[in-house]
């Protein structure tokens, strides 16, 4: 960090934060290590966020500072249009081979949202490429969140971050049904049992539009920012066999999902469900350096490569895919993961957590919570007159009275600790929130 410190923090205009709330009373994180980040008044803060879900290993990784310190040092940039360097092959391999079999190329974008952009232009170019142009409509669901580009939020399903932005992109308006009910499904451990049939509404779209107009159908295994929903049981099988009946390619966007939070390297694994592209961000640099990307099955990626040799198959790309850092960090993110078997330890203390998060059953103002792999959301009743309120008066209370880092949205509030916690430390986290819960007014 640098020892600048800022004379006033007009200047940044923080994002998805209140911030004349935050200038008034900064939340300032200065060093991060492990389970914790550091503030800068000299607190120890538990991270119950694994950051904004991507720190999977936890903090300060040794290994990776010093990967992207010898990148740094060797080959600062190298262009990927027209020219690469090995490191981007050899991370691409290993990412495709954690995939299922027949995802096996690896596009490279900087961020969750511009893997998602990425995914559903490769699905538009994809069917004009096979000559069925007219297969242009992009499908997400309720609740759905694929990052903030114009193709996220409209295949997105968070009604406040598209609400200011319309018109949003044609052929986009239909969304499936979030698979929840809480009627039905308040305090499930786990998958739902019932609810596979929600994938069904897609028969109805195909009924309503025709298959030949779909392109692409886009989900998240488990629905992360709308508060961790995770999968009723065979619900992605359903969507599959939907998806396989009338042609449409599926996306698993596993930004979240992916590596090691639901136990597995991504939820495509747990499930035994293998979609035809997978987009992933955060956990694949461990949150240290930029970068996201896309794995593409070899029928799509065969589709491109056709045509002249001296063409380009597939106009898009950024400067940074495949950053020399970027990939730097994440070949040692992925040894960490191995050498550790941190995906497995996921597994394992996936009954722990749940056990301590379905604790909280009969705290103050708790309506409802779910969890799946080292994931958990807990809704709490919102303030009739000021919806919102109460989850950020915990995020508040969890930093300042207890030195704690959560994430809320909206009133719900979402545990994911980095795949190193200890028994201990989930203990705590969920001791911590029940006390915050209680002051709540
Ligand atoms: N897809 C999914 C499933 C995500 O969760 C994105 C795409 C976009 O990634 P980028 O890297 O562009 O932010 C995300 C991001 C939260 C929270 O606490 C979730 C995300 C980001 C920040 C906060 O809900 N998810």
């Amino acid at each position: 960090m640098s020892r600048e410190r800022p004379n006033d923090l007009g200047a940044f205009w923080l994002p998805f934060t209140p911030n004349r709330d935050f200038k008034a009373r900064p939340r300032m994180l200065s060093r991060a290590e492990g389970m914790y980040f550091h503030s800068n008044d000299g607190r120890a803060l538990l991270d119950a966020c694994s950051g904004l879900w991507c720190s999977n290993a936890g903090h300060g990784r040794k290994e990776i500072a010093d990967a992207i310190a010898r990148a740094a040092h060797s080959l600062d940039f190298a262009p990927t249009f027209q020219f690469a360097h090995p490191d981007a092959f050899v991370l691409a391999e290993r990412i495709a081979a954690l995939a299922p079999e027949g995802l096996d190329h690896v596009f490279f974008v900087n961020s969750g949202s511009e893997a998602c952009d990425a995914a559903l232009k490769i699905a538009r170019a994809y069917w004009q490429k096979k000559g069925e142009g007219g297969r242009f409509r992009l499908i997400g669901r309720e609740k759905g969140y694929h990052g903030v580009t114009f193709a996220g939020i409209s295949v997105g399903g968070l009604a406040n971050n598209r609400k200011p932005y319309g018109p949003l992109l044609p052929g986009t308006d239909d969304h499936l049904p979030l698979p929840y009910d809480r009627a039905a499904m308040a305090f499930t451990r786990g998958e739902p049992e019932a609810g596979a049939d929600y994938a069904d509404a897609l028969d109805a779209l195909v009924a309503l539009h025709g298959a030949e107009t779909i392109a692409a159908v886009i989900v998240e295994p488990m629905s992360g920012s709308a508060g961790v929903f995770a999968a009723p049981k065979g619900y992605l099988q359903r969507l599959r066999a939907a998806c396989d009946r009338h042609g449409i390619l599926l996306v698993f966007d596993e930004v979240i999902t992916g590596f090691g939070r639901v136990g597995a390297a991504f939820a495509a694994e747990r499930y035994g469900v293998v979609p035809d592209m997978i987009t992933f961000a955060k956990g694949v640099t461990n949150g240290a350096v930029p970068m996201g990307g896309v794995i593409v099955s070899g029928k799509i990626h065969e589709a491109f490569m056709t045509g002249p040799a001296h063409a380009i198959e597939l106009f898009h790309g950024h400067t940074y895919s495949g950053h020399p850092l970027a990939c730097a960090a994440g070949l040692a993110t992925l040894d960490i993961y191995r050498d550790d078997a941190l995906f497995a330890r996921a597994k394992t203390l996936e009954k722990t957590f749940e056990d301590a998060v379905h604790g909280l059953k009969g705290a103050a103002r708790v309506v409802d919570i779910r969890n799946v792999g080292l994931a958990a959301g807990i809704d709490i009743e919102p303030d009739a007159q000021a919806p919102g309120l109460r989850g950020f008066e915990a995020m508040r209370r969890a930093f300042f009275d207890e030195d704690m880092v959560i994430r809320v949205s909206g009133d719900t509030i979402a545990l994911a600790p980095a795949l190193i916690v200890s028994e201990s430390e989930i203990a705590r986290m969920v001791e911590s929130v029940r006390r915050v819960l209680g002051r709540l007014g």
